[in-house]
């Protein structure tokens, strides 16, 4: 596994959010947890630099969707971070086979949702059709399977709602319609900010300041590690927004031959 994660840039305070935070985002404070991040992934870590011009480059989740040995370079839903997919995509083309998105197709990473061999796709408002019909072009001939699912409008993302755990088993807040073939550990409505949790090697990675998904999740029988995500919430962003993870075992030569 190769963990590709974007620095935080000087001008992160200025990163799209759907209400202006009561308390501005602290940029150091927010290059601390990124750090804290890194190190909890405790997998080999690819860097990308910032760009000061891109506030929401830290976001990367947003600009590729990985699987099966492809990587699909997103076309963002915000016009504000379309310039962010060039210097991801130079990055991940060392290791995955590259295929572009191209107008008037939109779709966020934040999005998608890859669980064994479905991808589960949002319906958003940073996510149409085209955006879908090109990740089930690209992927489908892949053996891997696009699902459309609607997203109410004050939903940014599907995984702000929901995030895979391993397996077939996600996270999904309470009262979200469950998914097919997947069997589920729900969040509590009042802690669905923490829905998006990192599943990564033995351990799930979630928001500190949730207990009771903490709970629900050691209940489960999964190993939880808590991180500091508060600026990056100010922002509208969580755990799985800050990384890209690329299963390096794809790809590699059957055993014997
Ligand atoms: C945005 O509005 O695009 C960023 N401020 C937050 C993106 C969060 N990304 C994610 O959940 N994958």
């Amino acid at each position: 596994m190769i963990a590709f994660v974007r620095d935080v840039p000087d001008s992160f305070a200025n990163a799209l959010c759907a209400e202006a935070p009561e308390i501005a985002i602290d940029v150091a404070a927010a290059r601390r947890q990124h750090a804290a991040y890194r190190a909890a992934l405790g997998v080999a870590t690819i860097v990308v630099p910032a760009d000061d011009a891109l506030p929401d480059c830290c976001f990367i989740e947003d600009t590729a969707v990985v699987a099966a040995g492809a990587a699909v370079i997103t076309r963002p839903g915000a016009p504000s971070r379309r310039p962010e997919t060039a210097a991801v995509a130079r990055a991940l083309a060392q290791h995955v086979e590259i295929h572009a998105m191209e107008a008037p197709a939109t779709l966020d990473g934040g999005d998608c949702m890859r669980v064994g061999s479905t991808i589960f796709v949002g319906r958003s408002a940073r996510t149409n059709a085209a955006g879908i019909a090109r990740l089930a072009e690209v992927f489908g001939p892949r053996g891997v399977h696009v699902v459309p699912v609607d997203l109410p409008a004050d939903v940014l993302h599907l995984k702000c709602v929901c995030a895979p755990l391993g397996d077939d088993r996600i996270t999904l807040v309470e009262g979200f319609p469950a998914l097919p073939g997947v069997s589920i550990v729900r969040v509590p409505a009042a802690e669905s900010y923490a829905a998006n949790v990192l599943a990564i090697e033995d351990r799930v990675l979630v928001s500190s300041g949730f207990p009771r998904t903490r709970d629900a999740l050691e209940a489960a029988g999964l190993r939880v590690a808590t991180l500091e995500t508060t600026e990056f919430r100010k922002a509208d962003g969580a755990l799985t927004c800050l990384s890209i993870l690329v299963d390096t075992y794809l790809g590699a030569p059957a055993s014997g031959s």
